[in-house]
This record gives C-alpha cells, structure tokens and sequence, in this order.
C-alpha cells in the first residue's frame, strides 16, 4: 500500500516538524501559518519519468493532493478537464509543488501539457 504509506508518512512528519514549530513560535504568531501550510500538502502525487505516482488514487471531496515534480531536469503542465471541474497548474518548474483541492465528487483525470501519455485519475467520494 504506498499510497497509505506515503501518506503516514507525510502526516507523522507533519507532526514532527509542526510540533517543533509551534514549540518554537510560541509568542511568534506564526504556529497557525505553518498549520496551514502543512494541511494543504496531506497527499503527495510524485511527477517522475513522464509518469504520475501513485497514478491513481481516492480521496475524500475537498481534500487537497500536492502535485511534486520530481524531475530534476523536465517541465511539467497539470491540468483537469470536466464539466465541473477545472484546473490548470501553468508551468510546473523541477522541485516544485502544486496543490490540487477537489471540491466536486467524481472521477477526474489529470493529465499533463507537455507529455500527452501522462494521466492520473481520481477518484473524489
Ligand atoms: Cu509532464
């Protein structure tokens, strides 16, 4: 299960490092910023060797994936097509991180600009 994985993981760090965070900011008035930051990012979607990983997945509607290109040298283009919903990332440079929230149920793909054979489909229940 990596998808499960991958997302323990994710939510054990986030813990790790808000924790610390908070017990540093105490008086700084930053703690809720950094919350934030975090609880957008729950869901991590790799962009590696033309391909989506996991390259599908189902989450729960108004959750939040982040989109991490993972090529060091490729630029990528996510976007969503539908009737309900619409998405569009612009340029995704290498490292670089796009949050997708999904506040529609239904399946969508997200496919990329620039590598016509990249597809990743989810599921929003
Ligand atoms: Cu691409």
């Amino acid at each position: 299960m990596p998808l499960l994985s991958s997302r323990v993981l994710v939510l054990s760090y986030g813990r790790t490092i808000l924790t610390a965070a908070l017990a540093l900011s105490i008086g700084a008035g930053c703690g809720l910023f950094i919350a934030d930051k975090l609880n957008a990012s729950g869901i991590a979607v790799s962009q590696k060797g033309r391909m989506f990983h996991p390259d599908s997945l189902t989450i729960g509607r108004g959750e939040t994936i982040t989109i991490v290109n993972d090529d060091s040298d490729l630029l990528h283009h996510a976007f969503v097509e539908s009737p309900s919903f619409n998405f569009d990332s612009g340029d995704q440079e290498p490292g670089s991180r796009t949050p997708i929230t999904f506040n529609e149920r239904g399946t969508f793909q997200v496919l990329c600009g620039i590598h016509p054979k990249m597809k990743l489909v989810v599921r929003v229940n």
